[in-house]
């Protein structure tokens, strides 16, 4: 999806212009895929913009950070105030947010500890993810041959830039088949996640999600899946999915941050149908909080005051 350019991007505690936002052709992470990051999601509501969940994907930024002795020169609190200062300055109603703290220009070699943890957030204005007719009718989704890295190759939990090159293969593969996104199955065959969403499938009305023990990224928008769902009366359980499981479906949905809530309707020729009853009632739901159409779940609103 085509970035557009807005005025000014934060770069370790500055405002610099859009086009001077750049790195080292030497930067570690460039090389070894050493950064951490996040996507976030700011929407437009009655009171103004505000960020779905923003402490919390700042505080998983820091987590991801641990795991690989990366620490992150800014406070949660220092990259929340950075996160109102670009969207204001840059007039936004609503966008995405990409943090990423990364090994900059220093040296070059595997080990990463001598070069600079350099931290910078970027904001512009990005669309329905899957595209506005996915969010609607749904996606068509294969199972990749590509197995999900596994807790002792790259932890899931850490949202890292090497890993993605996972996702990358599998992605490209998907497409290349004519499938709109790739289901990933850890090396123990059981469902992992998609390539940049969870997965929930339901049947006869119940609803279930892979354990993050089965390699998925321990997601923001899957922990608030799971309070709605829990809230309106039918809480979702953790279970190990196999493939079989996702042919027999009733429903199956994944959900993200850039993806939202996103029906399937397809997984390798079998076909799931159009949304159904559950992930109506979520997704909606979904729409409603984000939107702050919910006072129920104002806490997770971050609104940026003019
Ligand atoms: N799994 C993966 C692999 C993943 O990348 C994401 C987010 C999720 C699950 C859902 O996590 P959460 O956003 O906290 O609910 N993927 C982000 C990046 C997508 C991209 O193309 O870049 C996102 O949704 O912003």
């Amino acid at each position: 999806m085509p970035v557009q350019p807005v005025e000014k991007v934060w770069m370790n505690g500055e405002l610099v212009d859009w086009e001077n936002a750049t790195v080292h052709v030497l930067s570690h992470a460039l090389h070894y895929g050493t950064g951490v990051f996040e996507g976030i999601r700011c929407y437009e509501t009655s009171q103004g913009p505000a960020v779905f969940r923003l402490r919390e994907h700042l505080e998983r930024l820091e987590r991801s950070g641990k795991i690989f002795m990366m620490e992150i020169p800014f406070s949660v609190d220092e990259m929340i105030a950075a996160t109102h200062e670009l969207i204001k300055v840059n007039k936004l109603k609503s966008c995405y947010v990409r943090p990423i703290a990364f090994r900059g220009y220093g040296e070059v070699g595997v080990n990463p500890e001598a070069n600079p943890v350099d931290v910078t957030i970027a904001v512009w204005s990005w669309g329905a993810y899957l595209g506005e007719e996915a969010l609607a009718n749904g996606v068509r989704m294969t199972i990749s041959s590509w197995r999900r890295h596994d807790p002792n190759i790259i932890p899931p939990a850490a949202k890292v830039t090497g890993a993605y090159i996972n996702s990358v293969a599998a992605k490209q593969e998907a497409v290349h088949k004519g499938f709109d996104e790739a289901i990933m199955l850890n090396s123990q065959g059981f469902v992992a996640e998609a390539t940049g969403e969870n997965i929930f499938v339901v049947r006869d009305g119940e609803i279930f999600t892979p354990p993050l023990a089965a390699g998925s990224l321990g997601g923001i928008t899957r922990n608030t899946v799971a309070r709605i769902a829990a809230d309106l009366g039918n809480p979702v359980t953790e279970m190990q999915i196999q493939r079989s499981d996702l042919y027999l479906a009733d429903e199956i949905f994944c959900c993200g941050t850039a993806a939202e809530v996103t029906p399937v309707r397809e997984i390798d020729g079998r076909v799931i149908g159009p949304p159904g009853p559950v992930t109506q009632e979520i997704q909606s739901k979904y729409f409603a909080i984000v939107r702050g159409e919910d006072e129920k779940y104002y806490d997770w609103l971050d609104f940026v005051s003019s």
